[in-house]
């Protein structure tokens, strides 16, 4: 069975405030696997595209507009349970009502302004990664501290 991956995303505010790092830092320490990263300015169409569900919410313009302002950094995270433990690691959507200990909870108090994207579902996971990455820029490979992480 292949590991489960989730889609992670520096949003443009994060990638600003200089916490790239720190968020990766994160996923890394815990245990979760980089398969894929990259910078990217994209475009409103792919961001209309990557939000579709929300297309019908009066925040809809906005979000894209904050997501559209500059820079994001699209990553690929795989481990046991990669897309509940990504959210948990997140935090809430809001960021007032996200524990400490949290990337949300930890950086940030806006919902329109949360640094970071994690996604929320496995199928939505696969769908996301396939919208960002193409299948060449994901990357095979093991880390050598791999079995004294996962059983
Ligand atoms: O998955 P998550 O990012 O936690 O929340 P979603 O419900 O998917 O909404 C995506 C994105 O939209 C959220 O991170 C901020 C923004 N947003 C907003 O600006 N205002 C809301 N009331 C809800 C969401
Ligand atoms: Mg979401």
């Amino acid at each position: 069975k292949t590991p489960e991956r989730s889609f992670i995303m520096v949003k443009p505010d994060g990638v600003q405030r200089g916490l790239v790092g720190e968020i990766v830092k994160r996923f890394e320490q815990r245990g979760y696997t980089l398969r894929a990263m990259k910078m990217m300015h994209a475009s409103k169409p792919h961001l209309e595209e990557h939000y579709k569900d929300l297309s019908s919410k009066g925040f809809f313009k906005d979000l894209v507009a904050y997501m559209n302002s500059g820079p994001v950094v699209a990553m690929v995270w795989e481990g046991k349970d990669a897309v509940k433990t990504g959210r948990k690691m997140l935090g809430e959507t809001n960021p007032l009502a996200s524990a400490p200990g949290t990337i949300r909870g930890d950086f940030c108090i806006e919902v329109g302004r949360n640094i970071c994207h994690g996604s929320d579902s496995v199928e939505s996971a696969n769908r996301e990664i396939s919208l960002w990455f193409k299948p060449e820029e994901i990357i095979a490979w093991d880390p050598c501290i791999k079995d004294w992480i996962q059983e």
